[in-house]
């Protein structure tokens, strides 16, 4: 090839060659949990680490190793790394960035069991988390001290959609010597990068849109190569032993090969079903990047290549017609997780966001009337036929 392969065509081929292994189209599954050494002085230059190769599947995997190259390419990084979930990836991630004394700067909103990590897990142990509106980035300016090490957002965030601005946060963060991860699970690679906006790492629940199909719970981190081997070697290794399975590797692989095809159909039945909801008699407000009336419509255009999949809405009766409506649903499945084929509908104050107390998520803008819809790839006209349904259902 003379050109550079596309995004796509990365998702699909990159790394594997079915000319080394036998002609296999797809490549081989290695279910194994240790390695055999040449000779013993292998092994222990192995594990001197003066020799390639693997050694324990707890440190790495042939499988992994695959899929660890096909994400970072997709984001633009040096390297990857698996993890059993994104939680896995998140908390080993941090644990190898952070130590007692030092502080993490976090968005408003982050996903509940985020947000539990950060206040119930690692201020445990003597670290500050501070939380500053980053839908401001000057606010994150006054907010940096000399112990800020990690400014963390998601963005979209999880419920509510508020998108942060990647470039300029980071030029903040920079500044004042901290390093910028990002939750990346909403947006995918296929619509923000946020490595090519000045973002170090980036992580993801692998479980969502990457894998794709609702089958496995998985996780990633990307970023600078030897940022990843301290994580893979430390946080992963040692403090965590968050390792993903060879066999959900093969599933996030599989996964990955349509998620430029996935998204591109998400996205344009999310953008039809947002406008839908906004035009209904009985829904108070819609989130979503893709709206004219969202609030940060022009930062996603400028950051996101498409608006996303994902949609927060609130009803006009509150918090009982969302209930209502959510048990008039018949085809649309109730359920916390997103980026299935399925469309998923849930309630994050009862649910994802539970983590908080209902003090904590007045304070960080995740309102009790509030409904998380991930659309999914079914018929758009039967998406929204149940939608509607479900809205004339008698209270
Ligand atoms: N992270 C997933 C979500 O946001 C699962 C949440 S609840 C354990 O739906």
């Amino acid at each position: 090839m003379t050109q550079t392969p596309g995004f796509a065509t990365r998702a699909i081929h990159l790394g594997h060659d079915p000319m080394e292994h036998e002609g296999a189209l797809t490549p081989p599954l290695h279910l194994t949990s240790t390695f055999a050494f040449e000779s013993a002085e292998a092994g222990g230059e192995m594990f001197a680490g003066e020799r390639p190769g693997h050694v324990y599947s707890r440190i790495s995997n042939p499988t992994l190793e695959l899929l660890e190259r096909r994400m970072a390419s997709l984001e633009g990084a040096e390297a990857g790394l698996a993890l059993a979930s994104g939680m896995g990836a998140i908390t080993a991630t941090l644990w190898t960035l952070l130590a007692p004394g030092d502080e993490v700067i976090v968005d408003k909103t982050l996903y509940g069991c985020t947000f539990a990590f950060m206040h119930h897990g690692l201020r445990k142990f003597g670290i500050t988390v501070t939380h500053v509106d980053m839908t401001e980035p000057e606010n994150l300016a006054q907010a940096m001290s000399d112990k800020t090490r990690v400014v963390y957002f998601e963005t979209p965030a999880n419920p509510n959609m508020r998108l942060v601005d990647i470039a300029a946060v980071a030029r903040i963060a920079h500044a004042g010597g901290a390093q910028v991860m990002v939750d990346n699970t909403y947006a995918t690679p296929y619509l923000t990068r946020p490595i090519a906006l000045g973002a170090d790492l980036v992580v993801h629940s692998a479980t969502k849109y990457l894998g794709g199909h609702g089958d496995l719970v998985a996780g990633v981190v990307v970023g600078r190569a030897e940022a990843i081997s301290e994580i893979r070697l430390f946080g992963m290794k040692d403090m965590t032993g968050a390792v993903m399975a060879p066999f959900n590797a093969m599933l996030v692989l599989r996964g990955l090969k349509t998620l430029s095809l996935r998204m591109e159909r998400h996205c344009a039945s999310a953008q039809a079903v947002a406008e839908w909801l906004e035009a209904h008699p009985a829904v108070a407000s819609v989130q979503f990047p893709g709206l004219g009336s969202f609030g940060q419509h022009a930062l996603a255009r400028r950051q996101m290549a498409l608006p996303g999949a994902m949609i927060a809405f609130e009803l006009k009766d509150g918090l009982e017609a969302g209930r209502d409506m959510m048990n008039g649903l018949r085809m649309i499945v109730r359920g916390v997780s997103l980026g299935d084929a399925e469309t998923l509908i849930q309630h994050p104050a009862s649910m994802t966001h539970s983590t908080y107390s209902p003090e904590e998520r007045a304070e960080h803008g995740i309102s009790d009337g509030l409904i998380r819809l991930s659309v999914g790839l079914e018929d758009l006209s039967d998406i929204i036929d149940d939608l509607d349904d479900a809205l004339h259902q008698p209270a």
